[in-house]
């Protein structure tokens, strides 16, 4: 029997990794896409296929997390056996500017979800994309068990979400967790999350497009990871026998410094002429250092990211420089050969 999942979100970076991870895996993938006046489909573009093809095994659809009945009736039709919600509002800078619609998407926008598999009256396993940010100002190293101190609305919104989940599972039975995710990056984040602005900036100025990259806070700290290799550690989480919220992290920090760094020397270039701070930039609050402890998910599901913050900076960089060569598409990424299944 073909699986089959839905993913909210799959327009995002993680979004469009899944996806090519699932396909790869013979599922049925199905996606929720937001209509936008702009082309917003672009990460998922090489997965596209004619749904009148009778082999199509992805197919996009219409909806908005904040329209109950759309969810509602999609879940009806499509009938999935895993939903995996990664979608909502993720920049923690624009919570503070938006921190209602923050809610609305990333903390109702999941209680909504839950509740259209419920009324919906599917059995099915259902995945929550949590976050370090829930963490906050907690110590490090930050694990399952450590309490949570969140910093921002965009991490309110998601602790809310991600106590409902652990709710639905323990009140009504379902196969409901949580990932709790710290930093994780590739050539296809978005273009306004830290590691990403750098990389396409050190791409532009070695191009000479650019003189200067403005900043916020460089004394951050963030333990950042590899996305592909997170989302294989989302799928793991659902195939689990037990339902349970892990962490995945590599466990290893870096400054926002060290990135910018190491970034500006891998293009050959002296950062400290380049790189100015900005207060706009700067965040109401921030959060402490976030590093995490995997050892649950190494024990129990067998994860363990090889993809560090070194190399990282590498394949990003590497990747603008590309995409800058190809006449500043934003970004090249060729998909990435998962093994057919
Ligand atoms: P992105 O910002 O790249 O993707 C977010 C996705 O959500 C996009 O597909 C976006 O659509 C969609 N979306 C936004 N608002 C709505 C809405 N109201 N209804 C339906 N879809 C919506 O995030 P990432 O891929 O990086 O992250 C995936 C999830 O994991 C997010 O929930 C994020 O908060 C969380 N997370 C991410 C971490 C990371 O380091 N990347 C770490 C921990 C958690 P569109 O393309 O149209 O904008
Ligand atoms: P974060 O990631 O807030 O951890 O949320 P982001 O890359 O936005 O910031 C990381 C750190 O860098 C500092 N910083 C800057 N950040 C941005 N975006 N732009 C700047 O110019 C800049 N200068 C310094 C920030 O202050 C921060 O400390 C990400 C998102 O993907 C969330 O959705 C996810 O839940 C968490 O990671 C885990």
């Amino acid at each position: 029997m073909t699986r089959r999942a839905l993913i909210t979100g799959i327009t995002g970076q993680d979004g469009s990794y899944l996806a090519e991870l699932l396909l790869a895996k013979g599922y049925e993938v199905h996606g929720l896409r937001r209509r936008s006046s702009t082309f917003n489909s672009l990460r998922i573009e090489h997965l596209y296929q004619d749904p009148r093809d009778p082999d199509a095994r992805l197919f996009l659809h219409y909806a908005d997390l904040t329209d109950e009945s759309r969810l509602i009736r999609l879940l009806r039709r499509i009938q999935p056996d895993e939903v995996y919600n990664l979608a909502g509002q993720s920049h923690v800078g624009v919570s503070f500017d938006e921190p209602e619609y923050t809610g609305d998407t990333v903390g109702l926008g999941a209680v909504r979800l839950l509740e259209a598999i419920r009324t919906a009256d599917l059995d099915c396993r259902f995945y929550q994309a949590s976050s370090s940010a829930m963490f906050g100002t907690a110590p490090a190293p930050q694990h399952e068990g450590t309490p949570f101190r969140p910093a921002s609305p965009y991490a309110a919104a998601k602790l809310y979400a991600h106590w409902t989940t652990a709710t639905y599972r323990e009140g009504y039975g379902m196969f409901a967790v949580s990932g709790i995710l710290f930093n994780h990056e590739s050539p296809r984040r978005g273009e306004t999350f830290v590691t990403r602005k750098v990389s396409r900036a050190v791409a532009r100025i070695q191009a000479g497009l650019a003189d200067y990259l403005y900043m916020g806070n460089l004394d951050a700290v963030r333990d950042w990871g590899y996305a592909p290799e997170y989302v294989e550690g989302m799928w793991r989480m659902l195939q689990a026998d037990e339902p349970s919220d892990y962490v995945l992290a590599t466990g290893r920090s870096f400054t926002v410094r060290d990135f910018v760094v190491a970034a500006f020397e891998h293009a050959g270039l002296d950062w400290e002429k380049h790189v100015r701070v900005d207060e706009r930039y700067l965040r109401p609050t921030e959060s402490g250092a976030l590093i995490g402890d995997a050892s649950r998910a190494e024990q129990e599901l067998g994860w363990r990211p090889t993809v560090h913050t070194e190399e990282l900076v590498r394949i990003m960089v590497d990747a603008d420089v590309e995409a800058v060569r190809h006449e500043g598409e934003p970004w090249v990424d060729l998909p990435r050969s998962w093994p057919s299944a």
